[in-house]
């Protein structure tokens, strides 16, 4: 252990970049009051931080860039800030961000951080979700918490239901079906991953996420073989593969956020749920900026 604790930075290696540069800024919300059950998420943001800075992570920094190569062995370089850590109540500063056409990288706290982020990001007329969970969270006999994320996201103002798509999805209630229903929105359950294949999956994805999109992933959505300091853990989960290539090609110049919610250090094994969020923040980067870089050509 460090000796001189206080000077451990609360800020990823990778993020090398000044706010007013950055292409990425990443933030924290250490904030676990809208769940239940296994609590501990709000411990997440610093405890990754730290697994990561402690840890052999590969890439350059030069120039305030950093390089690295992301899934497929495909190189990218991008500006990345660290804000912090943010309370709910100063998620305006990752609205502002979106505004300024910065991608904002979120790290829970629990699920419903995610629709605190979107109302205060204000996306705009139209933009829908890639929302990746093993619950489908769509709940509406009660609201703002772990499990109403979607229903309180539906509320918000632009939101495409069609434009959306629920992702990994396997352990709803009964009510949640009928809301899933109302809404409109697409379901992708880990059944239909293996049986359809992660390419046909992802080509009838990219049909649907065809506005502003935002990428949420509550770590759940993995099979607990992948990623056990969660939450609520859910077997038949999809796998880490699966999930970074959905990622990869999903992502696209269009997308203007993505989250990572629901770990929970304390059940983590060997750091390997860190470890995974951790390569889940740069891989989203490496695929965002792919994207963006291929249609500035
Ligand atoms: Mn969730």
């Amino acid at each position: 252990m460090p000796k001189n604790k206080k000077v451990e930075r609360k800020r990823f290696a990778f993020a090398s970049s000044t706010y007013a540069e950055s292409e990425f800024v990443v933030f924290g919300v250490p904030d676990d009051s809208g769940s239940a059950y296994r609590k501990g998420s709000r411990y997440a943001p610093d405890m990754i931080r730290s697994f990561v800075n402690k840890n052999e992570i590969g890439g350059v920094i030069t120039g305030g860039r950093f390089s690295m190569f992301g899934p497929g062995m495909k190189k990218f370089s991008s500006k990345v800030h660290d804000a912090g850590n943010l309370s709910r109540k100063e998620l305006g500063l990752v609205g502002k961000s979106i505004r300024n056409r910065k991608v904002s990288i979120g790290l829970g706290g629990d699920h419903s951080i995610t629709a605190d982020i979107l109302r205060a990001a204000k996306p705009g007329h139209k933009w829908g979700i890639a929302y990746f969970d093993a619950h489908p969270d769509i709940v509406n006999s009660r609201g703002r918490y772990f499990g109403s994320v979607v229903n309180d996201i539906s509320k918000l103002e632009g939101f495409d239901p069609e434009a959306s798509a629920l992702i990994g999805i396997r352990t709803p209630e009964e009510e949640e079906i009928d809301n899933i229903k109302k809404l409109g929105i697409e379901v992708v359950t880990p059944q239909d991953i293996e049986e359809r294949g992660a390419r046909a999956v992802a080509e009838s994805l990219r049909h649907i996420l065809t506005a502003d999109t935002y990428i949420s992933i509550d770590m759940d959505v993995l099979d607990p073989a992948y990623a056990p300091g969660v939450t609520e853990p859910e077997p038949g989960g999809i796998s880490s593969t699966q999930l970074i290539y959905l990622i990869d090609k999903i992502a696209s110049e269009r997308t203007f956020g993505v989250d990572i919610t629901e770990v929970v250090p304390k059940f983590d094994k060997e750091g390997m749920t860190m470890h995974m969020a951790y390569r889940l923040i740069l891989y989203s980067i490496s695929a965002i900026d792919t994207a963006k870089r291929r249609q500035s050509i």
